[in-house]
């Protein structure tokens, strides 16, 4: 009977695969990738971009560039000799996550310009139903792949909806407006802002930063490669392991700060306070950009040009609040007002709220948003989560950094998930759906650690936390032993449904 429904199914227009991935960032992508060497060829990549590469595909602000060394972002089994410099740009990732994907022949697994509206489980058959601007599809299992920082929030503030000059999202830059001789505001001083400042600032006539936290700022270790180094990468591949291991080792030491003995962040501080000192003259703003909680509780900024970019005659760092955005200007608290031409809005992204959790409906009727809404944003090992079933996440729950690359957490799930996939082959599995037990303990537990990080005890609202208060964004250990706990799939830690009993 299940062949009929497929058929009537299939009449209507809905096609049916194995496995549907949502989104080709770094994660999809590589998923992509693993399942297709895998001989795991029945999937979809449903994607809302015309591209891949997620983030760095949306992200084209000026100045965009990561602040992991390239060598250690970039996946293992895909290195490239051929960056240019150790922090690379937006427009470099971009064409490196695209040559892979082309290398590697998963673009005809993709369908472009999809915007997922609805992915439903269908507990009678055993699958999901998804809703697309691309038509409908059906799939065994679905893997959720969006990524943490894919909605952008904008800010609640009076008026903002009036303003007449240019407005736009730091993600959604808008480059058909020239920015050249124009009265321009930023409102933000993240990760976005402290690299969209220092590009525009000498292009513009005035620039007034809204800050309503001060970062932290360390300093960017950044430099082009110079030619003998390109040609040892490209001859001698161990010479670019060596240096892919040596950025992780590196980097890797920050967790012991970050997430064991917080005061020895101490020393960072020093190094950062320093930092203030000798690129910002004047006093008075180097007291208003001294933040006043513990470095690394927000996440740690690096750039040499932010500081100095402020202490320009024509930039103005405003810390009053914002009360109200006019037609052309914004008016602070003590009331100020300040004439404007260009509002950049780098305020960040949904992260524990995204609007992404609405569409998802689980087993019991309720929404991802409402599941977390009730019990706050918990999932097991970052992959799965309870009420969800044959469903994995890239990047769920307590996956996320602030030090290193993600692309090393990425692959730790590409592991993980992989494998569940081929025990659900081998084991004959009609469902696999994470026990709430499993999941409480790994919550707790992870919990326990995160108590002691300094996210939570370091003075800061940040938005790594959700609405109940908890930190359920980042992961409060070195990476390794994420690594080690996502090697297997732990079959013991699910309720599990054979085809064969459904037969019955
Ligand atoms: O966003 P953010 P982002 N009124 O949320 C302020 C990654 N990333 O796009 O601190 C006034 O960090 C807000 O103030 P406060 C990276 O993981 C990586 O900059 O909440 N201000 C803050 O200053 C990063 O962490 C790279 O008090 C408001 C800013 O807006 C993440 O993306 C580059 C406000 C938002 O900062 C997000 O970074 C870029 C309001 N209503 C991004 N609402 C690299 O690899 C918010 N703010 C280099």
């Amino acid at each position: 009977s299940r062949k009929v429904t497929d058929k009537v199914v299939d009449n209507r227009g809905t096609r049916h695969v194995k496995t549907i991935i949502v989104g080709s960032g770094f994660a999809g992508l590589g998923l992509a990738i693993r399942l297709s060497e895998q001989g795991r060829g029945d999937f979809l990549v449903l994607e809302r971009g015309s591209d891949v590469g997620g983030t760095w595909r949306d992200n084209t602000y000026p100045g965009a560039a990561c602040d992991v060394p390239s060598h250690l972002y970039s996946y293992s089994f895909a290195p490239n000799p051929n960056w240019s410099r150790s922090f690379s740009k937006q427009g470099e990732i971009q064409s490196y996550i695209r040559g892979v994907a082309e290398r590697y022949h998963v673009l005809d697994r993709h369908v472009f310009d999809c915007d997922v509206t609805s992915i439903r489980w269908n507990d009678d058959d055993a699958r999901w139903e998804i809703g697309s601007s691309k038509g409908d599809f059906t799939a065994d299992t679905v893997v959720s792949a969006v990524g943490a920082l894919c909605e952008p929030a904008l800010p609640d503030i009076k008026g903002i909806n009036d303003f007449e000059g240019e407005i736009f999202h730091s993600a959604r830059w808008n480059h058909e407006v020239d920015l050249t001789g124009k009265r321009v505001a930023v409102i933000g001083t993240g990760a976005s802002s402290i690299q969209i400042v220092p590009a525009i600032a000498d292009q513009v006539a005035a620039l007034d930063v809204y800050q309503r936290t001060a970062p932290w700022l360390l300093p960017r270790l950044d430099r082009p490669y110079l030619l003998p180094e390109r040609l040892a990468f490209k001859h001698l591949p161990i010479v670019q392991k060596l240096s892919r291991s040596a950025i992780y080792a590196i980097r890797e030491t920050q967790v012991v700060g970050l997430a064991k003995f917080p005061p020895l962040m101490k020393a960072f501080e020093a190094i950062s306070r320093t930092k203030l000192q000798v690129e910002i003259r004047d006093p008075e703003l180097r007291k208003k950009v001294t933040p006043n909680y513990r470095i690394g509780c927000k996440r740690m900024l690096i750039s040499n040009e932010y500081y100095p970019a402020l202490d320009r005659d024509n930039v103005d760092v405003v810390t009053d609040p914002i009360a109200e955005v006019k037609a052309g200007s914004i008016v602070t608290k003590d009331g100020t007002e300040r004439e404007i031409d260009a509002l950049i809005v780098a305020t960040g992204f949904h992260v524990t709220d995204s609007p992404t959790y609405n569409v998802v409906v689980g087993k019991d009727g309720r929404t991802l948003a409402e599941v977390f809404d009730e019990g706050g944003q918990q999932g097991y090992k970052g992959s799965t989560i309870a009420n969800f079933p044959n469903m994995f996440f890239l990047l769920g729950p307590n996956v996320g950094l602030g030090h290193t690359s993600m692309v090393f957490m990425i692959e730790s799930q590409i592991n993980y998930i992989s494998d569940a996939l081929a025990t659900v082959d081998k084991l004959g599995l009609r469902t696999v759906e994470v026990r709430e037990d499993a999941q409480r303990a790994y919550n707790i537990d992870l919990k326990k650690k995160m108590d002691k990080t300094v996210w939570n005890t370091g003075g800061c609202a940040s938005w790594y936390m959700d609405k109940h208060g908890n930190n359920t964004t980042l992961w409060p250990d070195f990476t390794f032993e994420f690594r080690r706990l996502t090697k297997h799939f732990d079959v013991s830690a699910y309720d599990t449904t054979t085809a064969e009993a459904d037969l019955k």
